[in-house]
C-alpha cells in the first residue's frame, strides 16, 4: 500500500506495472468485473479484462492530471467536434504505459495470445474521415504535451456504417458498436445537462424569455486518452440523450404508461447515428438538433466547471478557449451570447468581445458546395432564440462594415451571415468567422487559397484573423502501434525519443547510407506486404506478391479525391499489358479502400466499377499476375493501420485545390510510401520537406485548374485526343467490365466525356507519365529504398505535436499543466 498520489488519509493499492502485478490485474479483472473464470473465458473476456487492467495503470494519472490543471487554474482549451475517430485504444494505451511487452508476457504465461486478443477489440467509428481522425490525433498530442485540455463530442449509437461487398456493390450495414460493451468508457450519472428545443421567445422589456418546447438530457460519457510515457492523460467526454426524468405527463396520467415511455426512447434519437459526409451539404432537421445537443452540453458543462473553479464568470475569456472543428459547433457562438446576456444579465457589446475572445475556428474544405447553410425557418423552429441571436450579431456586424470598410451593397450582401432568397439561409462558415478570433486552414496552400476565395471578402475585413496550421498525425499510432518494426528500428538507432519529439528523426539522417540500416527498412515493409497479402487472401481470396509494388488508394470516396481517375490508369495499363505482354512489365498490386456516403450516387457506382474492373483482371490468365487490383471493404483506423504500413506508392491525386490537406498521405509518406500526387493540400509541404527526388508529382497546379475552367474546359477533346484514354472509356462504355448489365457506367463516364467537374482527363496523361516514372524508379531497388528513407526521416514535420503546438501558442494561448 501507499499514498504516493493523493493526499492522506487515503491508501489504496496502486497497479504496477510488472508481469507478476499485471497478470495478476487481469485475473482479477476477470473474475471480479467481467464475472468469468479463467477457464471460461473467451478471447473477449480476456481483451476485456485486460483492458480494465490497463485502464487502471492510466486512470490515475489521467485523475491527477485533471486536479493539477484545476488547482493551476490555467487556462484550458475546449475541442468541440462532431466526431472523434479514434481507433482501438488497447495497444496504444499499453504503449503509453509502457506496458506492451509486460502484458503480452503476462498473457502469455495465462496461455493466451496478446495479438489474438487485440484483434477482438471494437474500433469505434465515431467519424466520416480525416475530420475526426485529425480530431483524435489531437486528443493525443494534447495528451502528449500535457496540455490542459478536453474534447468534447457526441456518444453515436450507430457509428459509421460498416461497409459490405454485395455483387461489386455497396451495402451499408449498422455499425453496433456498443453490443460488445464499451470497458474504457467511465459513466458520469451526474455530469448530466438539460438541452431545450423549439418552442417561442418573447421580450419583457429588453430581455428575451425563450419558452422551449422539448427537453433532452445530455450524458457523460468519458474515456481516458493516456499522454505518451508522461503520467498524464486528457478527457474525451461524449455526450448521450437520454430523456431524463420527464415523462409525457398527461400520457402517465391517462394511465398511459407505454406511451409515456415511447416519449422518452425518442429523445435519445439525437444521439442515435452518425450523418455520413453528405459532400454537398443538405439540411436535416435531426442534424441540426444533433449539433445543438453538443454545443449546449458542451458550454454547461463548461460554465459549470469554470465557476466551480473561478467562482465567477467575470474571467471566462481569460481562462477559456473553444475550438470550433469546422462549421458543425458553430452554433457555440450564439449558445454563448445567449447565456452571457440571458442568464447571466451582461450586456451586449461586452458579450460579444468574451465571446469572440473565446472562440475559433478551423475550416476543412475549400469547396463551396460543402459550406454549411441552415434554412432559417428550420432554425426558427428548433432553436428561436439563437437564431434571433444571429440576426443581432448580423446587424451588429453589417453596421462594423458599413463604417469601416466599405457601403458597397454587393459586398454587404455577401459577407451577410443570413444567405436572402426565397429560402433564406444562415451561413454557418460566415458565422464562424465573425465570432472567433483566429481563423485557420489546415494546409499552407489551403490557407492561401481560403483568403484568396471564399474568405477573401472576410479577409479583407479582419486581415489579421486568418492564419495557417499545417494538419499531423501521431507518431504514437501511426508509427508505434500501426508499424512496430519500424518502431523497434527506429529505438534501435536513435532511442524512444522519437516517441514523444519526431524531429529526432532526423538523427537518422546520418545513418541513411547504413546497407544495415536499409536493408532492415526493406525488409520491414516485405513483412509488411506479406501480413497485407495474407490480409487480401483471407478476406478476398486474391492472391497478391509481397514481391510486386503495392499501390495503394484508401480514402472516403469522392469525385474530387479522383478515385476515377486511378482506375483510368490501371484499366490503360490492362490494355498496354495485353497488347505487350512479352515485355517486363513491372508486377503491381493496385488497392483501394473507401466508404461513399450511401446517397452519393457517383460514389457508390465507383465503388461498383472498381470491383467489376477488378473481378475482369484479377481473372485474366494472361497477365500472369503480375497486375492485380483489389478493393478492400471496410476502410476504418484499424484497417489503416495494417494497409499504410504496407504501401509503396501513396496515391494522393485529388483535383489541386479541392484536397484542403490530408491526412492519410502524411502517414503514407511517414511509413516509407513514396507519394504519387497533385500539387494539392499538404502535399505540397510534403514535397518541400522530402524534395523533388523522393516523391512524383503530376497534374496541373491550381493556377492551370483554374484557367482552364475560366476558359470552357472540354473533356471530350482529351477523350477524342489521347487514344489509350478513349480506348479506355469506350471500353467502360461497351459494357466491357459489366457484360451482364452494359450500359451500368453510361451515365458516369458521360458525365466525364461532358463535364469532368474535377478534370480527371485534363490529368490524365500527365498521371499516366508519372506511373511510369514510378515504375522505372521501383526497378532500381536501391534507389527506391534511399527515397523510402528520404521519406521517413523527412517528415518530422508532420507530428501532430508540433501542429497541437502551434494552436497552443498562436490561437489558444494555452501552456502545458506542471
Ligand atoms: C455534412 C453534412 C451533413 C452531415 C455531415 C457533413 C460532413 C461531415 C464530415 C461534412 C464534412 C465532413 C468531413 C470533412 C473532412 O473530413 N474534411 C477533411 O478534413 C481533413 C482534416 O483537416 C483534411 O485533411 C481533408 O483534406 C478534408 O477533406
Amino acid at each position: 500500500m501507499n499514498v504516493e498520489k493523493f493526499d492522506s488519509p487515503f491508501s489504496y493499492k496502486r497497479p504496477t506495472a510488472t508481469v507478476e502485478s499485471i497478470k495478476e490485474a487481469i485475473v482479477y479483472k476477470l473474475i471480479f468485473l467481467i464475472g468469468r473464470s479463467p477457464q471460461e473465458a473467451s478471447q473477449r473476456d480476456w481483451l476485456n479484462a485486460t483492458l480494465y487492467a490497463v485502464r487502471d495503470l492510466a486512470t490515475e494519472g489521467w485523475i491527477t492530471s485533471a486536479r493539477q490543471a484545476r488547482s493551476e487554474e490555467t487556462r484550458r482549451v475546449y475541442y468541440l467536434s462532431m466526431e472523434f475517430l479514434i481507433g482501438r485504444t488497447l495497444s496504444n494505451a499499453m504503449m503509453a504505459e509502457g506496458v506492451y511487452e509486460l502484458a503480452k508476457k503476462a498473457l502469455a504465461e495465462l496461455n493466451v495470445n496478446l495479438e489474438d486478443v487485440l484483434e477482438k477489440e471494437v474500433d469505434p467509428g465515431l467519424g466520416n474521415g480525416g475530420l475526426g481522425r485529425l480530431a483524435a490525433c489531437f486528443m493525443d498530442s494534447i495528451a502528449t504535451l500535457a496540455l490542459p485540455g478536453v474534447g468534447y463530442g457526441i456518444r453515436y449509437e450507430y457509428g459509421m456504417f460498416r461497409q459490405e461487398i454485395e455483387d461489386g456493390r455497396q451495402v451499408e450495414k449498422p455499425d453496433t458498436w456498443l453490443d460488445k460493451g464499451a470497458p474504457w468508457e467511465f459513466i458520469r450519472p451526474s455530469k448530466r445537462h438539460t438541452i431545450r428545443f423549439g418552442g417561442t421567445i418573447h421580450f419583457e422589456g429588453k430581455k428575451c424569455i425563450w419558452n422551449s418546447a422539448d427537453e433532452v438530457v445530455a450524458l457523460a460519457y468519458d474515456q481516458v486518452i493516456p499522454g505518451y510515457a508522461n503520467d498524464s492523460a486528457a478527457t474525451l467526454r461524449l455526450w448521450g440523450a437520454y430523456a431524463g426524468d420527464r415523462f409525457d405527463l398527461a400520457d402517465f396520467n391517462r394511465g398511459d404508461y407505454a406511451s409515456a415511455v415511447h416519449d422518452r426512447t425518442l429523445s435519445k434519437n439525437i444521439s442515435r447515428v452518425l450523418y455520413p459526409d453528405d459532400s454537398t451539404w443538405s439540411g436535416r432537421e435531426l442534424r441540426l438538433r444533433q449539433e445543438y445537443f453538443l454545443v449546449s452540453a458542451s458550454l454547461q458543462d463548461i460554465i459549470y466547471r469554470h465557476k466551480r473553479i473561478h467562482g465567477t464568470i467575470e474571467n471566462l475569456a481569460d481562462k477559456v478557449a473553444i475550438h470550433l472543428n469546422d462549421t458543425h459547433p458553430a452554433l457555440a457562438i450564439p449558445e454563448l451570447m445567449v447565456i452571457l446576456i440571458d442568464q447571466e444579465g451582461y450586456e451586449w457589446k461586452k458579450a460579444w468581445d468574451m465571446t469572440r475572445r473565446i472562440f475559433s475556428y478551423t475550416c476543412h474544405t475549400l469547396m463551396s458546395e460543402a459550406l454549411e447553410t441552415w434554412p432559417v425557418e428550420m432554425m426558427a423552429h428548433i432553436l428561436p432564440r439563437h437564431l434571433q441571436m444571429i440576426f443581432e450579431i448580423n446587424d451588429y456586424f453589417l453596421e462594423y462594415v458599413q463604417t469601416y470598410v466599405t457601403t458597397d451593397m454587393d459586398f454587404i450582401r455577401r459577407v451577410s451571415l443570413i444567405e436572402e432568397g426565397d429560402h433564406r439561409k444562415v451561413r454557418m462558415g460566415w458565422l464562424s468567422v465573425v465570432g472567433s478570433h483566429k481563423v485557420n486552414g489546415v494546409a499552407a496552400i489551403h490557407s492561401d487559397l481560403m483568403v484568396t476565395s471564399t474568405f477573401a471578402d472576410f479577409a479583407r475585413i479582419y486581415p489579421e484573423r486568418f492564419t495557417n496550421v499545417t494538419n499531423g498525425i501521431t507518431p504514437r499510432r501511426w508509427i508505434g502501434v500501426a508499424n512496430p518494426e519500424l518502431s523497434a528500428l527506429f529505438d534501435k538507432y536513435i532511442g524512444k525519443e522519437w516517441r514523444r519529439d519526431l524531429s529526432q528523426l532526423t538523427l537518422l539522417k546520418d545513418k541513411i547510407q547504413d546497407p544495415e540500416l536499409k536493408k532492415s527498412v526493406s525488409q520491414i515493409k516485405y513483412n509488411n506486404k506479406v501480413k497485407l497479402a495474407n490480409y487480401i487472401k483471407q478476406e478476398l481470396g486474391v492472391e497478391v506478391s509481397p514481391e510486386a509494388l503495392f499501390d495503394v488508394q484508401v480514402k472516403r470516396i469522392h469525385e474530387y479525391k479522383r478515385q476515377i481517375l486511378n482506375l483510368l490508369h490501371i484499366i490503360a495499363r490492362y490494355n498496354a499489358m495485353l497488347a505487350n505482354p512479352e515485355k517486363n512489365w513491372q508486377p503491381r498490386v493496385f488497392i483501394l479502400a473507401g466508404k461513399a456516403a450511401s446517397a452519393y450516387y457517383a460514389a457508390k457506382q465507383t465503388i461498383n466499377l472498381i470491383n467489376d474492373v477488378a473481378k475482369v483482371i484479377n481473372n485474366d490468365e494472361r497477365l500472369q499476375g503480375r497486375l492485380k487490383l483489389v478493393f478492400i471493404p471496410n476502410y476504418s483506423v484499424s484497417l489503416a493501420e495494417l494497409i499504410i504500413p504496407a504501401a509503396d506508392i501513396s496515391e494522393q491525386i485529388s483535383l489541386a485545390g479541392t484536397e484542403a490537406s490530408g491526412t492519410s498521405n502524411m502517414k503514407f509518406a511517414l511509413n516509407g510510401a513514396l507519394t504519387l500526387g497533385t500539387l494539392d493540400g499538404a502535399n505540397v509541404e510534403i514535397l518541400d520537406n522530402v524534395g523533388a527526388e523522393n516523391i512524383f508529382i503530376f497534374g496541373n497546379t491550381v493556377e492551370q485548374v483554374e484557367t482552364l475552367r475560366r476558359n470552357g474546359y472540354r473533356p471530350f477533346d482529351y477523350y477524342q485526343q489521347d487514344e489509350q484514354l478513349r480506348q479506355v472509356v469506350d471500353q467502360i462504355i461497351s459494357g466491357r467490365f459489366s457484360p451482364n448489365d452494359p450500359h451500368r457506367y453510361h451515365q458516369l463516364l458521360q458525365s466525364l466525356q461532358y463535364h469532368d467537374y474535377y478534370q480527371a482527363f485534363a490529368d490524365f496523361r500527365s498521371y499516366v507519365e508519372a506511373q511510369q516514372k514510378v515504375d522505372e524508379k521501383y526497378h532500381n531497388r536501391e534507389a527506391w529504398v534511399d527515397s523510402t528513407l528520404q521519406n521517413i526521416v523527412n517528415m518530422s514535420y508532420f507530428s501532430s505535436d508540433r501542429t497541437i503546438l502551434e494552436y497552443a501558442e498562436k490561437i489558444w494561448k494555452i501552456k502545458p499543466i506542471k
